[in-house]
């Protein structure tokens, strides 16, 4: 898969795919990352990328053309088409659907912008996708646009290692992660649950599977109407104390409980 980086500091974006996992599938030629700066696309002594706001208002607005001219030597790079996605507080969450359908094509243009972002012509004009990766604000697109590098780049075929792997099912069924433990076995923090020691794979698959759904159900219980329960887990949440809705965060502790919605 193929990567372009529109972006003003394109090379931190590339820095940051430079390591681990996801530099490992640039040497194994699974995933490569090209810049571009729309500055090299700016016209005039002062290349200009930015000017002030129609209506007024602080700050600056990035300039349709030198953005479009560095989307179009992108895409003049390489004949095959490209899916162009601008990362943005406004965009649709990202996911890890999402990211499996991204991971799925063979070339991606990621869009970062600076300041109080782009004209909105350009996005119209030239952007298949906007996609948030949260709901705060940062100084520019280029750390989400890193964050979607990395999650697309573990996906491609061969960039995981046997050891890797499992880390991968934790959001494959739709639940949160188990908790981990390594040596050693007692320690000042506390003790390795027994069950982890006890060799009975089954038995240890279950455990893990019900850390996984508690933890679901007190920290992210939005996530449980889509996950892949069977009917016995989904008639164990459904035995489990409800939210109360006048405090859906609930107390500290055992956290909020099943969604009104879910109860049968
Ligand atoms: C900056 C700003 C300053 C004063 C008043 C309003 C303002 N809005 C913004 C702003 O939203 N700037 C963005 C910076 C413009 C697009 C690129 N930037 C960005 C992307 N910040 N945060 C993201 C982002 C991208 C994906 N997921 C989460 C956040």
């Amino acid at each position: 898969m193929r990567i372009d980086i529109i972006s003003l500091f394109p090379e931190f974006v590339a820095q940051c795919a430079g390591f681990g996992v996801v530099g490992r599938a640039q040497e194994r030629g699974l995933l490569s990352i090209h810049g571009w700066n729309p500055r090299d696309h700016a016209e005039g002594n002062y290349r200009r990328v930015d000017d002030r706001p129609f209506g007024g208002g602080p700050g600056m607005v990035m300039l349709i053309d030198p953005l479009r001219a560095a989307i179009q030597a992108a895409r003049q790079a390489d004949p095959a088409p490209a899916r162009v996605v601008y990362l943005s507080p406004q965009g649709r969450p990202l996911t890890q659907p999402i990211v499996r359908e991204l991971a799925g094509r063979a070339r991606l243009i990621l869009l970062c912008g600076r300041y109080e972002g782009v004209d909105e012509r350009l996005v119209q004009a030239e952007v298949d996708e906007e996609l948030s990766i949260g709901d705060y604000v940062l100084s520019g697109g280029e750390l989400a646009a890193a964050v979607v590098v990395d999650a697309v780049a573990r996906l491609q075929d061969g960039a995981l290692n046997d050891a890797d792997s499992a880390a991968q099912d934790s959001f494959e069924d739709g639940l949160l992660d188990c908790p981990h433990y390594t040596r050693p076995v007692t320690h000042p923090l506390g003790d390795v649950p027994e069950v982890l020691l006890s060799g009975n794979h089954a038995e240890i698959a279950r455990w893990r599977r019900l850390q996984s759904l508690q933890r679901t159900l007190a920290r992210r219980p939005d996530l449980l109407a889509a996950a892949g329960l069977t009917p016995a887990e989904r008639a164990w949440l459904a035995a489990q104390p409800a939210a109360d809705p006048a405090d859906p965060d609930g107390p500290a502790g055992p956290g909020p409980g099943v969604p009104a919605i879910m109860r049968g």
